[in-house]
């Protein structure tokens, strides 16, 4: 329960990998690889769709094509984008991030104005405004239309773009019912994983208008992520997506669970009503640091991760059952009791 990203390939994703037909992607010549770029750009409503190997390069792709260096970014204080990309916006597209402080991830539009630099030569212009749905660090946390709305309205009246690092949205839609198109309508690019909940093991999508997913085409052969006969990886995307889309309901069922079973030992603090899909974040009461308490579950067979500062981390997915999930948290409850 570290990650969602830790799903290994079924059978029947290994076959669909295994049969797929291929062709030169460079030369824009793969006919899965057209057909999943094509099948995620119409799911999200988008003119076109660039595949990437990673959540992060989709990102870092998505801030070199909307700036310049010398610009800057708000993104919020727990965001991805500013925590485990190692440094990225500075290094690959020489932009600063402005940190915004959110609760539970979800910043407030009148913060993100508040961050917005005024129009003077001696400071960096603001270009970019990104949010993060469902939010990693704030424990898979929603944010809600009206918020995405909001955040949209200041981003208009201040010319700046907007970016969705939707990773886990595929997430955010199966708990809310609302369409991952209907979110992404609000933002200028949208970037989705296939290697999280979804279950592929290597992928994200990049998308947009058709002008900016060619320049982010530019960057990504610029990264170095430019790849051959990728057929075979977006044949594991289209299977996912066809079935293991709607399956995220069972995810989140289980992360509840996993919640209620914990929140009934005093010795962890953890919102049942926070968990909104599959991602858990909770602390330990009186108890040693939060890296022995890993590695204590995991001499006990329950694998966690650190989540925000202090707490810890667990994750539902496609590989532990819901029996899985209730033994887990049995487990840390006894852990802790003794
Ligand atoms: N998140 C990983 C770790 O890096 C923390 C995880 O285990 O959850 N955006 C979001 C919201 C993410 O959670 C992640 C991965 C990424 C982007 C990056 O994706 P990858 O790992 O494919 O580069």
């Amino acid at each position: 329960m570290r990650s969602d990203t830790v799903t290994k390939p079924s059978e029947a994703m290994r076959k669909a990998m295994a049969n797929a037909e291929v062709g030169d992607d460079v030369f824009g010549e793969d006919p899965t690889m057209n057909r999943l770029q094509e099948t995620v750009a119409e799911l999200l409503g988008k003119e076109s769709a660039l595949f990437v190997p990673s959540g992060v390069m989709s990102n870092q792709l998505a801030l070199k094509t909307h700036t310049t260096p010398g610009d800057e970014v708000i993104v919020e204080r727990d965001s991805h984008i500013f925590n485990y990309e190692t440094g990225a916006p500075s290094l690959l597209s020489g932009v600063q991030i402005n940190p915004v402080p959110g609760v539970r991830g979800l910043m407030t539009a009148k913060d993100v104005e508040d961050a917005i630099r005024p129009d003077v030569y001696y400071m960096m212009p603001t270009r970019l405004v990104c949010v993060e749905n469902t939010h990693n660090r704030g424990g898979g946390s929603i944010y809600p239309m009206k918020l995405i709305e909001e955040i949209r309205d200041v981003a208009v009246k201040h010319g700046l773009k907007y970016h969705l690092d939707g990773a886990r949205l595929w997430n955010a839609s199966v708990a809310t019912g609302i369409k991952v198109s209907e979110y992404a309508k609000h933002f200028d690019s949208v970037s989705v994983c296939l290697s999280k909940g979804l279950g592929a093991p290597v992928g994200s999508v990049l998308t947009g208008t058709r002008e900016y997913i060619g320049r982010a085409k530019r960057f990504r052969k610029i990264f170095g992520g430019g790849m051959r006969q990728a057929g075979i990886l977006a044949a594991a995307g289209l299977y996912a997506l066809e079935n293991n889309f709607r399956r995220l309901a069972e995810d989140h069922e289980k992360a509840k669970n996993f919640a209620r079973i914990l929140s009934e030992s005093s010795m962890f603090e953890v919102n049942v009503g926070h968990v909104e899909t599959n991602i858990i974040i909770f602390g330990i009461k009186h108890r040693i640091g939060i890296e022995k308490f890993i590695a204590e579950a995991k001499s006990a067979g329950v694998l966690l991760s650190a989540g925000s500062a202090g707490k810890l981390r667990a994750v539902t997915h496609l590989d532990v059952s819901m029996e899985n999930v209730r033994k887990a948290a049995e487990t840390l409850t006894k852990m802790s009791a003794s």
